[in-house]
């Protein structure tokens, strides 16, 4: 057992806080905040209330077989074998691809090489995916294309500080990254959401801009910016010139993106539109810091891969990727969402960055697996397509999920829910019991942060350490361990698959020498002796490399590639009617993380946001008979999601808002459209076409007395 303060990290969000753990208190350990470049000392209440979850009174600690309906408890045994029988039935009936994994990007970077090398090689699919691709995903395709290599934040966060102007668009980090303020709060911001959004209101309060389009029609805006940019001349045409190619190609194409075009198009006042791009060309010109960031809200969209490439385009103009002081990142948003996308759970990867489809990285990650190249499986299906196609004729008929809650955060949640109930066979691990477990076959309790040993890596690609601060309670096994044991079923020798993450850790960066995300010099050691270490690190007498791009880009010829072309179509892929008049569009609040797995059983947080609510101008509420703190219907072509009305007269009279982190009938997601952005396969969480009914009487045994909290206050915690 320890019993010393553990330095470690918040379990959460891709800022990865730096905390410190003190066994013992009511939750088996107490958090700290401490001094850390990302947080500098702050929590937001979410990772205050972190611990809480160790000791949920209804954490699993046993295996669990469905019998008779219901899921009883049953020996580690028995429960793996019921497993790997049933993957084997599965595979003899129907082939390798007739079982499927599901990942995630909260799982260490051990946990997620070893979940996609257990899928390549101890179950022989292609099938495998995570959820990051609902996530960060078309930034990580445009910026593949634009610079040879996707890093997040190709700098550290702590550059912003130095910024004059920050274009923040998609992303509201007052509530999805409180701590992180602290890096903008010199800058100006523009801020491009179609809500006033916390973030919004902070930068207005502080003498910035806010551009509200209505939701999915990023590209216009972004295309304009670049069109006002390029015809007022503050492209910074010996940067383009030097570092860039295919820039004549992008001037024609934005040619015709006037600002009124896109005024007409977005909503966004031509006037507003060119002023803020003037803002970002003149502080440029003057020598002033410039970043250009994305979130989620840019990113979640059927043009997802395009806006971000005009984004990209817009920053290429101005020369900021990789000039000292200024840039463009995208704000990864999972614990470990930039590791979760490096070491091959995605569907189109091998570890290290490498793709598939590359004889050559087939041949590398083979050889340190110790298998014939020949038999590693190609690509596989997207996260949607993989959840689409269960228990169909061509698709899984078995999944394993690590690390995800689908039946809440997948879009047409109630179709996804439909099909993981349809399978043979659906295993869950989680340490909770979230909506997805309870449809599951087989459940297998996993340890949690506080109890495992692993690295992360943040969104500025810095490699951090998780440490075990206490022990778990009797009868877990970490995800590691899942894994081994089911392994050596399924016929693997048991060295393959060590559930040591240590030894884990150690081959992972062997099998990413010499790819992009190259770990090859970050070893343990040097993370436990405190280096901050940045990938690409090839080799162990090597820095890292916290700023990329300082010198050349990552493709052959060092330059960075502008990619928007024309488009005609910009808009969101389903259009409003008389029937469904209006826009909905879904995120975060700051109380909630994700599914809400975890932090709905935290009472803190549960009592600051206890339900779903629709965020709506009031006169779009009134004109259907519903008032603030009344129960509404929202109804969209593919299901309805009950929610609480919140009027709010900074909002468009075309939008609304909805959380996604609650179950049941609250769940947004029973609303949103799969449609599919062509490269990046990002499902359009953030725009579907939908109208609002009045709900009488109590739903859902719902008292509509108003018992919710409606704060929305500012929170950056010591
Ligand atoms: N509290 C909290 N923090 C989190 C998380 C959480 O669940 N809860 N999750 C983490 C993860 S995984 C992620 S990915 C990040 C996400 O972090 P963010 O990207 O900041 O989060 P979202 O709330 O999804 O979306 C941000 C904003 O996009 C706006 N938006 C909606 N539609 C559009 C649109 O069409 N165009 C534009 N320009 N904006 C639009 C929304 O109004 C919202 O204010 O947060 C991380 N941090
Ligand atoms: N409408 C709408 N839907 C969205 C979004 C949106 O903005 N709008 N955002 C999308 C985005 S950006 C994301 S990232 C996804 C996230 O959505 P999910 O993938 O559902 O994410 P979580 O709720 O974090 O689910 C993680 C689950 O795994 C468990 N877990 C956590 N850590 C571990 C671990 O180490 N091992 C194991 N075995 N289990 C673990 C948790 O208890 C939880 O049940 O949602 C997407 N869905
Ligand atoms: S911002 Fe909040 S959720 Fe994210 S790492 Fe920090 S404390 Fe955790
Ligand atoms: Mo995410």
């Amino acid at each position: 057992m320890v019993d010393m303060p553990v330095d470690t990290h918040c379990p959460y969000c891709a800022l990865q806080c730096g905390t410190t753990l003190t066994p013992g208190g009511p939750d088996r350990v107490t958090v700290a905040p401490r001094q850390f470049p990302t947080n500098r000392g702050g929590l937001c209440r979410k990772g205050w209330t972190a611990p809480s979850v160790l000791s949920t009174p209804d954490r699993l600690t046993t295996p669990l077989l469905r019998r008779d309906g219901a899921l009883r408890p049953v020996s580690w045994d028995r429960a793996l074998d019921v497993v790997a029988d049933g993957i084997g039935d599965a595979q003899a009936q129907a082939g390798r691809d007739a079982v499927g994994v599901f990942g995630g990007g909260g799982l260490t970077n051990e946990k997620a090489y070893q979940l996609g090398k257990f899928a390549r090689v101890a179950l022989g699919t292609s099938q495998i995916d995570y959820n990051g691709r609902f996530c960060m995903s078309s930034a990580a395709a445009a910026g593949s294309r634009a610079f040879g290599l996707d890093r997040g934040m190709p700098f550290p966060l702590s550059d912003l500080a130095g910024a004059e102007v920050v274009l923040l668009t998609g992303a509201n980090t007052a509530e999805t990254m409180p701590p992180m303020l602290k890096h903008l709060d010199t800058a100006q911001l523009v801020v491009i959401d179609p809500r006033r959004s916390l973030t919004a209101g902070w930068a207005l309060d502080r003498g910035g801009v806010h551009l509200a389009p209505e939701p999915g029609t990023d590209l216009a805006v972004a295309l304009g910016l670049l069109h006002v940019v390029i015809a007022e001349g503050w492209c910074d045409t010996a940067y383009v010139e030097a570092r860039t190619s295919g820039f004549d190609e992008v001037r024609r194409a934005v040619a015709s993106w006037w600002p009124e075009r896109v005024e007409r198009i977005s909503g966004v006042g031509a006037d507003a539109l060119r002023r803020a791009a003037a803002l970002l060309g003149a502080a440029h010109r003057g020598g002033g810091g410039v970043y250009v960031l994305s979130g989620r809200g840019v990113e979640q969209h059927a043009t997802g891969t395009a806006t971000v490439s005009a984004l990209i385009d817009l920053a290429l103009a101005l020369g900021l990727p990789g000039t000292p002081g200024s840039g463009y990142g995208c704000i990864t948003g999972q614990g470990n969402g930039q590791g979760g996308r490096e070491h091959g759970q995605k569907s189109d990867q091998l570890p290290g960055y490498r793709k598939i489809d590359d004889p050559a990285a087939r041949e590398h990650v083979a050889g340190v697996w110790g298998v014939d190249p020949a038999d590693l499986p190609g690509p596989g299906r997207s996260a949607y397509e993989l959840l689409d196609a269960l228990a169909t004729p061509s698709g899984p008929r078995a999944l394993l999920v690590f690390g995800s809650n689908p039946a809440v955060s997948a879009p047409h949640a109630g179709h996804v829910t439909e099909r993981l109930a349809a399978l043979d066979l659906l295993v869950v691990a989680d340490f909770v019991p979230s909506e997805t477990a309870e449809l599951a076959d087989v459940v297998l309790p996993v340890t949690q942060w506080a109890e495992e040993e692993g690295t992360m890596t943040n969104l500025e690609g810095r490699v951090l350490r998780r440490r075990r601060a206490v022990d778990p309670p009797e009868g877990l096994r970490t995800d590691l361990e899942v894994l081994a044991g089911l392994a050596v079923r399924l016929g693997q020798p048991a060295e393959r698959f060590p559930p040591d993450p240590q030894a884990v850790y150690d081959e992972l960066c062997a099998a990413s020498a010499g790819g992009l995300a190259d770990y090859s010099g970050i070893s343990r050691e040097r993370l436990d002796a405190g280096e901050a270490l940045f990938w690409p690190c090839p080799g162990p007498g090597h820095p890292g490399t916290p700023r990329l791009f300082t010198e050349r880009f990552a493709h052959a010829d060092g330059r960075a590639r502008f990619g928007s072309a024309d488009h005609d179509d910009v808009g969101p892929a389903e259009r409003s009617d008389a029937e469904y008049p209006l826009r909905a569009t879904t995120g975060r609040v700051l109380s909630h993380y994700q599914s809400g797995a975890q932090t709905r059983r935290s009472s803190e947080l549960l009592a600051a946001a206890p339900e779903a609510f629709v965020e709506v101008h009031p006169e779009t509420a009134a004109a259907v008979g519903l008032a603030d703190e009344t129960r509404a219907r929202v109804v969209a072509r593919r299901g309805a999601t009950l929610a609480t009305v919140r009027t709010d007269d900074s909002m468009r009279t075309d939008t609304v808002f909805i959380p996604f982190h609650f179950p049941g009938d609250e769940r947004a997601n029973l609303l949103t459209n799969p449609a599919l952005d062509p490269v990046s396969r990002i499902p359009e969480f953030k725009a579907c076409a939908v109208r609002l009914e009045p709900v009488s009487g109590p739903v859902n045994g719902h008292a509509s007395d108003g018992s919710h909290c409606h704060s929305r206050a500012l929170e950056v915690q010591p």
